[in-house]
């Protein structure tokens, strides 16, 4: 039997950090574009996107954000996955009209937390809005999980208001924000363990933490998620050169336990995403 694949999602800007603080940071649509082809070349097969406005700010502006879904997948094959998330000071009817963006999947946060000095806000009538509205126009949703109470809502999201569209539940473990739940193995096998039967996980750890937390899911089975609005240091010491460095190693882990990287249309079987390259712009690939 054929050894399961691992999904490699890249993270590639986040609405965290500043360019001025890491320059190889994309923020404009073309920089985006290169480090997105450069990632699925690596063997990413999905990208979380955070995008930025002129100024380099983080922003939720619709038109950006159509803008932004076409090119991708334009020039890749990637999963597109927008970030229903944006930064901790975008308001609630911001964050859900990021769907009508049209992209393959969205992020689905199970509840609020702290973040830093912040906090990220996922009410429960936000968290069911915004779940019915992905259900409607046939989005998948990533549900990110930042701590064990978002595993338990998660499953209470499930029970109340049935299957995701695709009829797979992926979540994403996001470990060691501070405010979130640590990024070390015991949590990760935890949270794990409350995870919905049947379910996919990839797992994510912020900053030092990327390393323990990737290891981690590996061994637990799960897949992966890197990038720039994660981490910014590759080793002690030593800024990330790009979001493509990330995918690199992720895939060295991936292929030495023997789980290498997964194609794209394995991705998009196993997530269950729409095939929307005939609905919005020609895609790559299809025939003009
Ligand atoms: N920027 C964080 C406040 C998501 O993309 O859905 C939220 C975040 C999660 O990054
Ligand atoms: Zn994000």
């Amino acid at each position: 039997m054929a050894a399961p694949a691992t999904l490699i999602t890249v993270a590639p800007t986040g609405a965290e950090t500043a360019k001025s603080d890491a320059p190889t940071l994309p923020v404009t649509l073309e920089e985006l574009l290169e480090q997105a082809e450069a990632c699925e070349a690596a063997g990413a097969a999905m990208v979380h996107v955070h995008i930025r406005d002129a100024d380099a700010n983080p922003t939720l502006d619709l038109g950006r954000l159509r803008e932004t879904v076409v090119a991708l997948r334009e020039r890749t094959g990637l999963i597109v996955q927008l970030s229903t998330g944006g930064s901790v000071h975008d308001p609630y009817d911001a964050r859900l009209r990021v769907l009508d963006a049209e992209p393959d999947s969205c992020s689905l946060t199970c509840g609020t937390v702290n973040f830093g000095d912040d906090v990220f806000l996922n009410p429960w009538p936000f968290m069911v809005e915004l779940y019915r509205a992905t259900q409607e126009r046939e989005i998948v949703p990533e549900f990110e999980l930042f701590d064990l109470g978002h595993v338990a809502a998660l499953q209470r999201l499930l029970d109340q208001e049935g299957s995701p569209y695709g009829g797979h539940v992926h979540c994403d473990l996001v470990m060691g924000v501070p405010g979130g739940m640590p990024g070390t193995a015991q949590a990760l096998v935890s949270a794990v363990a409350g995870l919905p039967p049947g379910c996919s996980f990839s797992a994510t750890g912020i900053g030092r933490t990327s390393l323990t937390v990737a290891l981690a899911s590996l061994a637990a089975g799960g897949h992966l998620r890197v990038g720039m609005e994660d981490t910014l240091t590759f080793r002690r010491g030593e800024p990330v050169r790009d979001n493509a460095q990330l995918v690199e190693r992720a895939a060295t882990l991936a292929t030495l336990v023997q789980r290498p990287p997964m194609p794209l249309e394995a991705a998009r079987a196993l997530l269950g995403v729409k095939d929307r390259a005939a609905v919005v712009g020609a895609g790559r690939g299809t025939p003009t």
